[in-house]
């Protein structure tokens, strides 16, 4: 489908949600919102719900603060309609959030816009792209505030700075311009009572475009899919991953699942994608899952994160009657030190053991790997390529990638410490694609990398579709999206799983007439924590 046909018929849809949603709130006046969140451009057709600006919505709007949601992601809209917009409105204040992939493709035409035409709003930023390097964000892209981390409730004590009601300098966890200096409010203490939280504000969003963009594994046609986050956080610190907050916090399974009832009762959701990053710790807590799903009545399908040190057959077992049609898991390498070289904090035998209940179990898995680290060598990465075609349940096309250092992980740090990184805008100016190594931490030259990079991945297109549906053509279609993109620097490239989603449709049919469709042989268009 043309990305410009896209939103049309939706544009009157939403417009129509906006004026029933302001005539239903009375802290609203017709002429002024308080609030305009921006949920930019990623241009694909297909768009998971924004969590975090559904509940930031909500939050604000729990306090009496009118909310707007402007959705460039479902509709496409460009940055001049964002002008014609904001020329034709009046905020107090305007924020929008990113993370790193999209920066300079996208955010700093997109705040350039906001700038010229924000008359007297505050312009803010927040989220996992601006946290880490709020000082940069703040002279680079000339932004009032930055907000730093979970946002729910600066987010609320900054509007009451805005009405003249508290000071800037009081509202911890801002990074903000005091004349022509920059300052750094200390950071908010962690919030921990999650249940507290407003639901998202689902009705602010144009929900039948998320509800039924996505198709996912094992997913019919008319199945609607809706992304729930049940904890926020992860036990670990992997070297590659940035992490917002510390620790883990879990929402109460009973809220979660009164969510999940809503959701269904509302949008006729059925499908859940559980972006947390790692749903399924404690391992009772999937248990506890499978009990009250059972006294709810809830049968629903979903997909989900979890670490390979806990995933065990009971585990397994359980989250495949729940309903789990793919589990997602980082095993990044089987090589002992390459594991321990990004403090994965597990064993290869432990995650060559995961593979085999995944396997045993027959549940769909998400086998994501990385290959470009110190320790990591010609024979590490085909010892990954080795154990993804040994263990390979194929529901997605599986390929390797090398580690992005985003800003705020510690990897990031370490390229900076080590000399190979200049900083913010060395990194941004190096990004180019999550499947192009912005930084070589390896004893390799780039050239030599990529040569080999290509042939793994070669290899692993092409042992996927002789193993599925035959369509060589499709492979070959991957494998040139890989060379332009590594040799001749072409970095429209998404990443393999972007390219076979006619030819999986294929697969899950095929595989369903000859054998009767297993669960785990259907694709999912899983996204990698
Ligand atoms: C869902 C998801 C995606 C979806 C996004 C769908 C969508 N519409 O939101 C998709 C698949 C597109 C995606 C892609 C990528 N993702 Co992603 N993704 C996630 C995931 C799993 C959940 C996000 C979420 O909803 N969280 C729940 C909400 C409530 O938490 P939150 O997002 O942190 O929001 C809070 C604060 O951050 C802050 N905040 C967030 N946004 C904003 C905006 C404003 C204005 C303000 C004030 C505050 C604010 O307030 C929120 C409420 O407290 C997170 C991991 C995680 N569990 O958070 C990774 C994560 C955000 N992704 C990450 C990465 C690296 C990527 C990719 C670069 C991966 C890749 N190699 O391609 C791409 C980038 C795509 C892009 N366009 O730039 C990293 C970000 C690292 C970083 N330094 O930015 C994370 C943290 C995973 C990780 N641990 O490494 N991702
Ligand atoms: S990669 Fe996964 S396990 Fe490691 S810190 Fe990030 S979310 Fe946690």
């Amino acid at each position: 489908m043309e990305l410009s046909q896209i939103g049309k018929k939706e544009v009157d849809v939403q417009e129509k949600d906006i004026r029933e949603n302001r005539l239903k709130n009375p802290m609203d006046n017709l002429y002024k919102k308080n609030v305009l969140l921006i949920v930019h451009d990623v241009y694909q057709e297909f768009n998971a719900f924004p969590l975090a600006y559904g509940y930031l919505a909500a939050m604000l709007r729990k306090y009496g603060y009118s909310v707007e949601v402007y959705c460039m992601d479902v509709f496409h809209y460009t940055n001049e309609q964002l002008e014609k917009k904001l020329r034709n409105s009046t905020y107090d204040l305007i924020g929008a959030g990113f993370m790193p992939a999209r920066f300079e493709e996208t955010i700093v035409g997109l705040c350039a816009s906001v700038n010229k035409h924000k008359k007297d709003a505050w312009f803010f930023l927040g989220g996992p792209g601006p946290t880490p390097i709020s000082e940069y964000m703040l002279q680079r892209l000339k932004v009032d505030i930055v907000v730093l981390g979970e946002a729910e409730h600066t987010l609320i004590e900054l509007m009451g700075a805005k009405l003249g009601k508290r000071k800037l300098a009081d509202i911890k966890g801002i990074a903000y311009w005091e004349g022509d200096r920059i300052k750094a409010n200390p950071r908010r203490p962690l919030f921990r009572d999650l249940d507290a939280l407003p639901w998202p504000a689902w009705d602010l969003f144009p929900m039948e475009s998320y509800t039924n963009s996505v198709k996912l594994s094992g997913m019919d046609e008319e199945e609607k899919m809706m992304s729930v986050i049940t904890s926020r956080g992860c036990t670990d610190t992997c070297n590659f991953c940035y992490r917002i907050e510390k620790g883990l916090r879990l929402r109460s399974l009973k809220e979660v699942i009164k969510e999940m009832i809503s959701l269904r009762d509302t949008y006729g959701t059925t499908f859940f994608s559980f972006e947390d990053e790692l749903f399924v710790f404690p391992r009772e807590k999937i248990f506890e899952f499978e009990s009250l799903l059972k006294e709810n009545n809830m049968k629903i399908s979903y997909w989900c994160n979890s670490r390979a040190a806990i995933f065990d057959e009971e585990l397994a077992e359980c989250l495949k009657r729940t309903g789990c049609k793919l589990v997602n898991i980082g095993f990044e390498s089987v090589d002992q030190k390459v594991l321990d070289n990004m403090n994965k904090r597990i064993t290869a035998e432990e995650n060559i053991k995961a593979l085999e209940v995944a396997n045993k179990v027959g549940i769909g898995l998400g086998l994501n790997f990385l290959w470009g680290f110190e320790a990591d060598t010609k024979e590490t990465l085909w010892k990954n390529v080795d154990a993804i075609k040994k263990f390979n349940q194929f529901d997605q096309v599986r390929t390797i990638r090398p580690p992005s250092p985003y800003p705020g992980s510690p990897l990031y740090d370490e390229a900076v410490q080590k000399g190979l990184l200049k900083g913010p805008d060395d990194f941004f100016k190096r990004f180019k694609n999550s499947d192009l190594m912005t930084v070589n931490f390896t004893r390799y030259s780039d050239e030599e990398c990529y040569k080999m990079l290509f042939e793994a991945n070669k290899e692993l297109v092409l042992h996927h579709f002789r193993n599925t549906t035959g369509d060589m053509q499709a492979a070959q279609q991957i494998i040139d999206g890989f060379y332009r993109l590594y040799f001749e620097g072409d970095y429209k490239f998404r990443g393999a799983r972007q390219y076979d989603k006619d030819s999986h449709k294929k697969n899950i049919k095929d595989k369903k007439e000859s054998n009767g469709a297993t669960e785990s042989s259907v694709q999912v268009e899983a996204t990698v924590a």
